[in-house]
Protein backbone atom coordinates (compact mmCIF):
# COMPACT_ATOMS: atom_id res chain seq x y z
CA UNK A 1 0.00 0.00 0.00
CA UNK A 2 1.50 3.33 -1.09
CA UNK A 3 1.64 5.65 2.08
CA UNK A 4 1.21 9.45 1.84
CA UNK A 5 2.40 11.04 4.95
CA UNK A 6 1.06 14.32 5.35
CA UNK A 7 1.36 14.42 9.30
CA UNK A 8 3.98 16.87 8.90
CA UNK A 9 6.81 18.62 6.46
CA UNK A 10 9.09 17.29 9.32
CA UNK A 11 9.42 14.05 7.48
CA UNK A 12 10.80 14.99 4.54
CA UNK A 13 13.64 13.10 3.39
CA UNK A 14 17.18 14.77 2.71
CA UNK A 15 17.53 15.15 -1.39
CA UNK A 16 20.51 13.19 -3.64
CA UNK A 17 22.13 16.85 -3.77
CA UNK A 18 22.16 16.58 0.31
CA UNK A 19 23.47 13.43 0.28
CA UNK A 20 26.24 14.18 -1.83
CA UNK A 21 27.41 17.49 -0.19
CA UNK A 22 27.24 16.26 3.39
CA UNK A 23 29.65 12.83 1.80
CA UNK A 24 32.03 15.72 0.44
CA UNK A 25 31.74 18.17 2.89
CA UNK A 26 34.62 20.04 4.15
CA UNK A 27 34.81 19.81 8.67
CA UNK A 28 36.63 21.00 11.54
CA UNK A 29 35.78 21.46 15.57
CA UNK A 30 32.94 23.60 15.59
CA UNK A 31 33.70 24.67 19.18
CA UNK A 32 36.40 25.87 18.04
CA UNK A 33 34.72 27.78 15.52
CA UNK A 34 36.77 25.79 13.03
CA UNK A 35 34.41 23.70 10.71
CA UNK A 36 34.04 25.89 7.75
CA UNK A 37 30.95 24.71 6.54
CA UNK A 38 29.19 25.87 9.47
CA UNK A 39 30.73 28.83 9.24
CA UNK A 40 29.60 28.94 5.62
CA UNK A 41 26.00 28.04 6.20
CA UNK A 42 26.02 30.89 9.17
CA UNK A 43 27.24 33.74 6.86
CA UNK A 44 24.49 32.65 4.60
CA UNK A 45 21.28 32.64 7.24
CA UNK A 46 22.80 35.86 8.29
CA UNK A 47 22.62 37.81 5.05
CA UNK A 48 19.24 36.36 4.03
CA UNK A 49 17.30 37.46 7.34
CA UNK A 50 19.91 40.28 7.05
CA UNK A 51 21.01 40.38 10.35
CA UNK A 52 24.86 40.43 11.75
CA UNK A 53 25.53 36.93 13.00
CA UNK A 54 23.85 33.74 13.18
CA UNK A 55 24.73 30.42 15.20
CA UNK A 56 23.47 26.88 14.12
CA UNK A 57 21.56 25.07 16.67
CA UNK A 58 20.40 20.94 16.97
CA UNK A 59 16.36 22.51 15.91
CA UNK A 60 14.02 24.42 16.14
CA UNK A 61 13.11 24.07 19.41
CA UNK A 62 17.03 24.87 20.86
CA UNK A 63 16.95 27.99 18.76
CA UNK A 64 13.78 29.11 20.07
CA UNK A 65 15.01 28.57 23.69
CA UNK A 66 18.89 29.86 23.00
CA UNK A 67 16.81 32.93 22.09
CA UNK A 68 14.33 33.42 25.25
CA UNK A 69 17.41 32.42 27.81
CA UNK A 70 19.57 34.95 25.90
CA UNK A 71 17.21 37.36 26.27
CA UNK A 72 15.26 37.46 29.45
CA UNK A 73 17.11 35.86 32.78
CA UNK A 74 14.84 34.45 35.65
CA UNK A 75 12.02 35.37 36.84
CA UNK A 76 11.36 37.50 33.44
CA UNK A 77 8.39 37.48 31.11
CA UNK A 78 8.11 36.22 27.90
CA UNK A 79 4.74 37.39 25.90
CA UNK A 80 4.40 34.78 23.56
CA UNK A 81 0.22 33.62 22.06
CA UNK A 82 -1.87 31.56 23.50
CA UNK A 83 -1.82 29.30 20.07
CA UNK A 84 2.50 29.87 19.97
CA UNK A 85 4.56 26.48 19.30
CA UNK A 86 7.00 28.09 21.56
CA UNK A 87 3.97 28.08 24.37
CA UNK A 88 2.27 24.50 23.43
CA UNK A 89 4.72 22.55 22.03
CA UNK A 90 8.17 23.25 23.41
CA UNK A 91 8.16 21.41 27.03
CA UNK A 92 8.20 24.76 29.24
CA UNK A 93 11.82 24.48 28.44
CA UNK A 94 12.40 28.72 28.77
CA UNK A 95 10.13 27.87 32.14
CA UNK A 96 12.36 24.83 33.53
CA UNK A 97 15.87 25.52 32.47
CA UNK A 98 15.53 29.11 32.85
CA UNK A 99 12.88 30.14 35.22
CA UNK A 100 11.47 32.08 32.66
CA UNK A 101 7.65 32.58 32.83
CA UNK A 102 5.44 32.94 29.65
CA UNK A 103 2.52 35.31 29.45
CA UNK A 104 0.17 35.05 26.85
CA UNK A 105 -1.94 37.04 24.92
CA UNK A 106 -4.46 35.95 22.42
CA UNK A 107 -3.54 34.94 18.89
CA UNK A 108 -6.27 36.20 16.11
CA UNK A 109 -7.09 33.29 13.75
CA UNK A 110 -4.50 34.33 11.29
CA UNK A 111 -1.36 33.84 13.84
CA UNK A 112 -1.41 37.60 14.99
CA UNK A 113 -1.37 39.25 18.06
CA UNK A 114 -2.90 42.44 18.50
CA UNK A 115 -0.56 45.26 19.48
CA UNK A 116 -3.16 46.73 22.13
CA UNK A 117 -3.06 43.03 24.15
CA UNK A 118 0.79 43.18 23.74
CA UNK A 119 0.73 46.39 25.54
CA UNK A 120 -1.71 45.40 27.86
CA UNK A 121 0.94 42.63 28.62
CA UNK A 122 3.96 44.50 29.17
CA UNK A 123 4.70 45.25 32.69
CA UNK A 124 4.83 48.39 34.57
CA UNK A 125 7.98 48.93 36.06
CA UNK A 126 6.94 47.94 39.77
CA UNK A 127 9.02 46.07 42.36
CA UNK A 128 6.02 43.61 42.96
CA UNK A 129 5.80 42.35 38.92
CA UNK A 130 7.78 40.19 37.27
CA UNK A 131 10.42 42.07 34.53
CA UNK A 132 8.76 41.69 30.59
CA UNK A 133 11.83 40.29 28.86
CA UNK A 134 10.76 39.35 25.78
CA UNK A 135 7.76 39.43 23.19
CA UNK A 136 7.70 36.15 20.54
CA UNK A 137 6.14 36.25 17.25
CA UNK A 138 5.19 33.26 15.03
CA UNK A 139 5.96 33.27 11.32
CA UNK A 140 3.80 31.48 9.25
CA UNK A 141 1.95 30.20 12.16
CA UNK A 142 1.83 26.30 12.67
CA UNK A 143 -1.61 26.36 14.82
CA UNK A 144 -3.42 29.02 13.02
CA UNK A 145 -3.26 26.84 9.55
CA UNK A 146 0.12 28.10 8.23
CA UNK A 147 -1.30 31.58 8.12
CA UNK A 148 1.38 34.44 7.58
CA UNK A 149 2.51 37.64 9.09
CA UNK A 150 2.84 40.66 6.29
CA UNK A 151 5.56 42.91 7.49
CA UNK A 152 3.35 45.29 8.74
CA UNK A 153 1.77 43.01 10.93
CA UNK A 154 5.05 42.35 12.84
CA UNK A 155 6.19 45.84 12.50
CA UNK A 156 2.94 46.89 14.50
CA UNK A 157 3.93 44.71 17.39
CA UNK A 158 8.06 45.62 17.51
CA UNK A 159 6.87 49.02 17.41
CA UNK A 160 5.28 48.51 20.88
CA UNK A 161 7.71 46.01 22.17
CA UNK A 162 10.35 48.79 21.35
CA UNK A 163 8.67 51.81 22.36
CA UNK A 164 9.28 49.91 25.89
CA UNK A 165 12.78 48.88 25.35
CA UNK A 166 11.25 45.22 24.73
CA UNK A 167 13.68 42.79 22.00
CA UNK A 168 11.26 40.52 20.05
CA UNK A 169 12.05 37.19 18.67
CA UNK A 170 10.89 35.48 15.70
CA UNK A 171 9.82 31.51 15.57
CA UNK A 172 10.13 31.57 11.61
CA UNK A 173 10.61 27.78 11.81
CA UNK A 174 8.89 28.33 8.12
CA UNK A 175 9.44 31.67 7.38
CA UNK A 176 10.78 30.77 3.79
CA UNK A 177 7.10 29.43 3.39
CA UNK A 178 5.92 33.06 4.74
CA UNK A 179 8.23 34.42 2.25
CA UNK A 180 7.52 32.72 -0.71
CA UNK A 181 3.81 33.19 -0.27
CA UNK A 182 4.25 37.16 0.05
CA UNK A 183 6.59 36.80 -3.05
CA UNK A 184 9.13 39.08 -0.86
CA UNK A 185 12.34 38.53 0.74
CA UNK A 186 12.69 36.72 3.79
CA UNK A 187 14.60 39.45 5.11
CA UNK A 188 11.82 41.57 4.56
CA UNK A 189 10.04 39.96 7.62
CA UNK A 190 12.78 40.12 9.67
CA UNK A 191 14.12 43.51 9.56
CA UNK A 192 11.78 44.57 12.86
CA UNK A 193 12.38 41.50 14.97
CA UNK A 194 15.62 41.29 17.06
CA UNK A 195 16.07 37.89 16.81
CA UNK A 196 14.74 34.85 14.88
CA UNK A 197 15.23 31.33 14.53
CA UNK A 198 14.20 29.34 10.89
CA UNK A 199 14.28 25.82 10.42
CA UNK A 200 16.32 23.76 7.48
CA UNK A 201 14.75 20.38 8.42
CA UNK A 202 11.15 21.35 7.43
CA UNK A 203 9.93 22.34 4.08
CA UNK A 204 13.49 22.31 3.40
CA UNK A 205 14.34 18.98 3.46
CA UNK A 206 17.50 19.32 5.27
CA UNK A 207 17.72 16.41 8.18
CA UNK A 208 18.98 18.06 11.14
CA UNK A 209 19.39 22.34 12.11
CA UNK A 210 17.87 25.65 12.61
CA UNK A 211 19.68 28.64 12.63
CA UNK A 212 19.35 31.36 15.26
CA UNK A 213 20.13 35.20 13.86
CA UNK A 214 20.50 38.51 15.33
CA UNK A 215 23.47 41.13 16.30
CA UNK A 216 27.03 40.08 16.85
CA UNK A 217 26.40 40.83 20.11
CA UNK A 218 23.24 38.77 20.59
CA UNK A 219 24.99 35.75 18.90
CA UNK A 220 27.95 35.59 21.00
CA UNK A 221 25.74 35.34 24.24
CA UNK A 222 23.48 32.64 22.23
CA UNK A 223 26.61 30.44 21.69
CA UNK A 224 27.59 30.22 25.40
CA UNK A 225 23.59 29.52 25.93
CA UNK A 226 23.28 26.83 23.32
CA UNK A 227 26.65 25.23 24.99
CA UNK A 228 25.58 25.14 28.10
CA UNK A 229 22.21 23.44 26.68
CA UNK A 230 24.99 20.81 25.30
CA UNK A 231 23.94 22.08 21.73
CA UNK A 232 27.78 22.13 21.08
CA UNK A 233 28.27 20.05 18.22
CA UNK A 234 31.74 19.26 16.58
CA UNK A 235 32.24 17.85 13.03
CA UNK A 236 29.00 19.39 12.02
CA UNK A 237 29.88 20.42 8.60
CA UNK A 238 28.17 17.00 7.70
CA UNK A 239 24.84 18.64 8.49
CA UNK A 240 25.75 21.92 7.86
CA UNK A 241 26.39 20.72 4.25
CA UNK A 242 22.88 19.80 3.59
CA UNK A 243 21.72 23.14 4.90
CA UNK A 244 23.30 24.75 2.42
CA UNK A 245 21.51 23.17 -0.60
CA UNK A 246 18.30 23.69 2.01
CA UNK A 247 18.92 27.73 1.30
CA UNK A 248 20.49 27.87 -2.24
CA UNK A 249 18.04 24.83 -3.91
CA UNK A 250 14.95 24.34 -1.64
CA UNK A 251 13.37 27.56 -1.10
CA UNK A 252 11.54 28.34 -4.44
CA UNK A 253 9.86 25.05 -4.38
CA UNK A 254 7.65 25.36 -1.51
CA UNK A 255 5.21 27.35 -3.93
CA UNK A 256 4.57 23.59 -5.23
CA UNK A 257 3.94 22.69 -1.44
CA UNK A 258 1.62 25.65 -1.16
CA UNK A 259 -0.82 24.81 -4.20
CA UNK A 260 -0.75 21.19 -3.44
CA UNK A 261 -2.22 22.55 0.05
CA UNK A 262 -4.56 24.96 -1.36
CA UNK A 263 -5.60 22.04 -3.74
CA UNK A 264 -6.04 19.32 -1.00
CA UNK A 265 -8.16 21.91 1.22
CA UNK A 266 -10.74 22.69 -1.28
CA UNK A 267 -10.99 19.00 -1.80
CA UNK A 268 -11.59 18.51 2.18
CA UNK A 269 -13.93 21.66 2.10
CA UNK A 270 -16.07 19.59 -0.20
CA UNK A 271 -16.46 16.33 1.61
CA UNK A 272 -19.68 16.05 3.98
CA UNK A 273 -18.59 16.14 7.96
CA UNK A 274 -14.80 18.68 7.70
CA UNK A 275 -15.38 22.12 7.84
CA UNK A 276 -12.86 23.94 6.48
CA UNK A 277 -12.41 27.28 4.72
CA UNK A 278 -9.96 26.92 2.14
CA UNK A 279 -9.04 30.47 1.60
CA UNK A 280 -7.82 30.40 5.23
CA UNK A 281 -5.17 27.75 4.36
CA UNK A 282 -2.03 30.28 2.78
CA UNK A 283 1.26 27.97 2.88
CA UNK A 284 1.49 24.14 3.64
CA UNK A 285 -0.54 23.67 6.68
CA UNK A 286 -4.12 22.56 6.09
CA UNK A 287 -6.64 22.06 9.51
CA UNK A 288 -9.89 20.63 9.49
CA UNK A 289 -12.61 20.25 12.08
CA UNK A 290 -14.59 16.47 11.66
CA UNK A 291 -17.99 17.37 12.65
CA UNK A 292 -18.94 14.21 13.69
CA UNK A 293 -16.39 14.16 16.50
CA UNK A 294 -13.74 10.88 16.88
CA UNK A 295 -11.71 13.01 15.30
CA UNK A 296 -8.76 10.47 16.55
CA UNK A 297 -10.40 7.35 15.15
CA UNK A 298 -10.78 9.32 11.20
CA UNK A 299 -7.36 9.90 11.51
CA UNK A 300 -6.78 5.99 12.61
CA UNK A 301 -8.94 5.44 9.65
CA UNK A 302 -7.17 7.42 6.95
CA UNK A 303 -3.73 5.91 8.22
CA UNK A 304 -5.02 2.25 7.59
CA UNK A 305 -6.03 3.26 4.47
CA UNK A 306 -2.28 4.66 4.04
CA UNK A 307 -3.43 8.74 4.60
CA UNK A 308 -1.12 10.08 7.37
CA UNK A 309 -2.72 12.89 9.44
CA UNK A 310 -1.70 14.34 12.63
CA UNK A 311 -4.41 15.19 15.56
CA UNK A 312 -4.32 18.32 16.83
CA UNK A 313 -6.74 18.11 19.71
CA UNK A 314 -10.74 18.64 19.93
CA UNK A 315 -11.97 17.79 16.85
CA UNK A 316 -8.85 19.48 14.82
CA UNK A 317 -6.97 17.19 12.09
CA UNK A 318 -4.00 18.60 10.32
CA UNK A 319 -2.31 17.70 6.77
CA UNK A 320 1.07 19.23 5.75
CA UNK A 321 2.40 19.36 2.13
CA UNK A 322 5.79 19.07 0.98
CA UNK A 323 8.86 17.61 -1.26
CA UNK A 324 7.30 13.90 -0.10
CA UNK A 325 3.85 14.47 -1.94
CA UNK A 326 3.25 14.82 -5.18
CA UNK A 327 -0.39 16.85 -6.84
CA UNK A 328 -1.12 13.28 -8.01
CA UNK A 329 -0.43 12.23 -3.76
CA UNK A 330 -3.23 14.79 -2.87
CA UNK A 331 -5.79 13.25 -5.45
CA UNK A 332 -5.23 9.84 -3.87
CA UNK A 333 -5.60 11.42 -0.45
CA UNK A 334 -8.49 13.00 -0.98
CA UNK A 335 -10.47 10.00 -2.54
CA UNK A 336 -9.31 7.85 0.68
CA UNK A 337 -10.13 10.87 2.32
CA UNK A 338 -14.09 11.23 0.89
CA UNK A 339 -14.22 7.16 1.15
CA UNK A 340 -13.12 7.12 4.93
CA UNK A 341 -15.42 9.85 5.99
CA UNK A 342 -18.36 8.11 4.02
CA UNK A 343 -17.64 5.29 5.83
CA UNK A 344 -17.75 6.90 9.50
CA UNK A 345 -21.14 8.80 8.44
CA UNK A 346 -22.47 5.62 7.10
CA UNK A 347 -21.28 3.68 10.19
CA UNK A 348 -23.37 6.92 12.18
CA UNK A 349 -19.95 6.97 14.28
CA UNK A 350 -20.18 10.22 16.21
CA UNK A 351 -19.38 11.27 19.75
N1 LIG B 1 6.67 21.70 14.78
C1 LIG B 1 6.38 20.29 14.62
C2 LIG B 1 5.79 19.69 15.91
O1 LIG B 1 6.53 20.04 16.99
C3 LIG B 1 4.38 20.12 16.16
C4 LIG B 1 5.42 20.10 13.48
O2 LIG B 1 5.23 18.93 13.10
O3 LIG B 1 4.87 21.08 12.97
N2 LIG B 1 8.36 26.31 15.77
C5 LIG B 1 7.34 25.91 15.00
C6 LIG B 1 6.36 26.91 14.49
C7 LIG B 1 7.18 24.55 14.69
O4 LIG B 1 6.15 24.16 13.96
C8 LIG B 1 8.13 23.62 15.19
C9 LIG B 1 7.98 22.15 14.92
C10 LIG B 1 9.19 24.09 15.98
C11 LIG B 1 9.27 25.44 16.25
C12 LIG B 1 10.21 23.18 16.61
O5 LIG B 1 11.05 22.62 15.67
P1 LIG B 1 11.87 21.27 16.03
O6 LIG B 1 10.90 20.15 15.81
O7 LIG B 1 13.00 21.30 15.04
O8 LIG B 1 12.34 21.36 17.41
Amino acid sequence: MKVIDLRSDTVTLPTPAMRQAMYEAECGDDVWGEDPTVGRLERMAAQVTGKEAAVFVVSGTMGNLTAVLSWCGRGDEAIVGDQAHVFLNEAGGASALGGVAYHTAPNDERGRLAPRDVEAAIRADNIHYPRTGLVCLENTHNRCSGAVLTPQDTRAVAEVAHRHGIPVHLDGARLFNAAVYLGIPARELTKDVDSVSFCLSKGLCAPIGSLLCGSGEFIRKARRIRKMLGGGMRQVGVIAAAGIVALEAMVDRLAEDHQNAHRLAVGLAGIPGIRLDPERVQTNIVIFQWKLGLAPELIAGLGQRGVKASYMGGDQVRMVTHHGVTAQDIEDALTVAADVAQSFRAAGVSR
